[in-house]
C-alpha cells in the first residue's frame, strides 16, 4: 500500500520541511521546527535518513558550548530514531557576505572564508557518518557580465575543489562531492548551470574521481531540459553520485514542489531509469512545502513525495514487465541501438562495401507513439 520503509532510503533535507515560507514578496507563514523534531516526524513517515546545511543544524553565532549541546541532542535522536545521516551541505548563500558568491566571489577574503567553513563542517558530516558532501554555489553567479570575469571564476572554482579534495585525502576520509547545478536563482544567472556543464568541469580537476553531481529535477527543467536524460547522461559517466527529488512545471522560478507535481511523466521515467541504473544512493526530496500549508500540510507533502515515488516505481515496474511493452519496444527497434554499430573484426573496408537501399529504410517508421501509449496508460493507471 506505498507505505515507505527504510529500505527504500528515502531522505529530506532539514531545511524542506523547516522552511518557513519566506518567499520573495511574502514573509514566513510557519514557525521555525527544532531539527530533532523534524528527525523524529519524519522516522514516524518511513524516511531513512535527513541531511543539512551546517546552519541549519547549528544556528550561526551560537557559540562553543551551544553547538555542543546542540550536536548532543541530535546525535541522541539519530540513535533513537535510527536515522542516517548519508549527505551534509554548507549554506553558503543566505549571509550578506556571500551576495557575490562563496568559492568564486570577487572578495579573496569570502573565498578564504567560504573554504573555512565548508572544511570545519566537513569534519561535522564524517563524524555522523555522511559519504557525500554536496556543493551548490548558490551565490556563485552574476547579474552582469563585465563584473565578474567567468575565466577566473573557473579557475577559483577549481582551485576550491582541489583544496577539498586534498583535505578529504589527507584525513583519510570516506568522503565524495557532489555538485548541484542550477541554471539560475537567486543569481540571474549562475556559475556551473547545467549537469553537462558540471561533468565538463569536474574533469578538469586534480580528482575527478572523488567529484560527480547532485542534480535536482526542478533545476534541469528550470532551463527546459529534460532531467531523465540529463541523469542518464550522469549515470553513463559515472558520476550520479546523490540526486535532488523534486517537482517543477516549465522554465519559470524554482517551485521545489513535492516528489510527483510538476511534470509526472518525466518524474515516471525519472524512477524508471533511477531503479533500473544500479543507482544505491539515497532518494533525497530537496522541496518546500508551499506557503498555503500549516504544519500538518508540511507533513502530507513530505509523505507524498515519499508515496509518489513508490507509487511510480510500482507503475515503471508494470510497464516493463508488460508483454505488449516488450513487443512495442523491439517493434520500435530499442534494443537494436544496444548493439555495437560495427561487428568485432569488421573493418572500414567491410563498412564501405555494404550498401543501404535508401527507399526502404527512409520508409521505415519507428513506432515510437504506440511505445509511449503504452508508458502513459501504466502511468494513468488503465493498463
Ligand atoms: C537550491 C537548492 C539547495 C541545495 C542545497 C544542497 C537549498 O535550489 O536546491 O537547497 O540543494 O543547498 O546543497
Ligand atoms: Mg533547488
Ligand atoms: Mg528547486
Ligand atoms: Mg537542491
Amino acid at each position: 500500500d506505498y507505505r515507505p520503509t527504510p529500505e527504500d532510503r528515502f531522505t529530506f533535507g532539514l531545511w524542506t520541511v523547516g522552511w518557513r515560507g519566506v518567499n520573495t514578496f511574502g514573509d514566513p507563514v510557519r514557525p521555525p521546527l527544532d531539527p530533532v523534531d523534524a528527525v523524529r516526524r519524519l522516522a514516524d513517515l518511513g524516511a531513512y535518513g535527513v541531511t543539512f546545511h551546517d546552519d541549519d543544524l547549528v544556528p550561526p553565532g551560537s557559540s562553543p558550548s551551544e553547538r555542543d549541546r546542540i550536536l548532543q541532542r541530535f546525535r541522541g535522536v539519530l540513535d533513537e530514531t535510527g536515522m542516517a545521516v548519508p549527505m551534509v551541505t554548507t549554506n553558503l548563500f543566505t549571509h550578506p557576505v556571500f551576495r557575490d558568491g562563496g568559492f568564486t566571489s570577487n572578495s579573496r577574503d569570502v573565498r578564504r572564508y567560504a573554504l573555512r567553513k565548508v572544511i570545519r563542517n566537513i569534519d561535522l558530516a564524517v563524524s555522523l557518518g555522511a559519504r557525500t558532501y554536496v556543493c551548490w554555489g548558490g551565490q556563485d553567479g552574476a547579474e552582469t557580465e563585465a563584473g565578474k570575469d567567468d575565466h577566473a571564476a573557473l579557475d577559483r572554482l577549481r582551485e576550491a575543489f582541489d583544496l577539498l579534495c586534498s583535505y578529504v585525502l589527507e584525513q583519510g576520509y570516506d568522503l565524495r562531492f557532489a555538485i548541484e547545478p542550477k541554471p539560475n536563482e537567486p543569481r540571474g544567472d549562475v556559475l556551473l548551470p547545467t549537469v553537462g556543464h558540471a561533468l565538463a568541469f569536474i574533469n578538469e580537476l586534480e580528482h575527478p574521481e572523488m567529484v560527480g553531481v547532485n542534480p535536482e529535477v526542478g533545476h534541469e527543467q528550470m532551463a527546459g531540459l529534460n532531467f531523465a536524460h540529463g541523469v542518464a547522461q550522469a549515470l553513463w559517466a559515472g558520476k550520479l553520485f546523490h540526486i535532488d527529488l523534486n517537482g517543477q512545471r516549465g522554465v519559470k522560478y524554482d517551485q521545489d514542489l513535492r516528489f510527483g507535481a510538476g511534470d509526472v511523466k518525466e518524474a515516471f521515467f525519472l524512477v524508471d531509469l533511477l531503479e533500473r541504473s544500479g543507482y544505491e544512493g539515497p532518494r533525497h526530496f530537496d522541496f518546500k512545502p508551499p506557503r498555503t500549508e500549516d504544519m500538518s500540510g508540511v507533513w502530507e507533502s513530505a509523505a507524498g513525495c515519499m508515496r509518489n515515488y513508490l507509487i511510480l516505481r510500482d507503475r515503471a515496474a508494470a510497464f516493463r514487465a508488460d508483454p505488449a511493452v516488450a513487443t512495442a519496444l523491439a517493434e520500435a527497434r530499442v534494443p537494436e541501438l544496444a548493439e555495437p554499430t560495427l561487428s568485432p573484426g569488421e573493418s572500414v573496408a567491410d563498412l564501405l562495401r555494404e550498401e543501404l537501399d535508401l527507399e526502404t529504410a527512409g520508409r521505415r517508421g519507428y513506432h515510437f507513439e504506440r511505445l509511449d501509449q503504452l508508458a502513459l496508460e501504466h502511468l494513468l493507471g488503465t493498463r
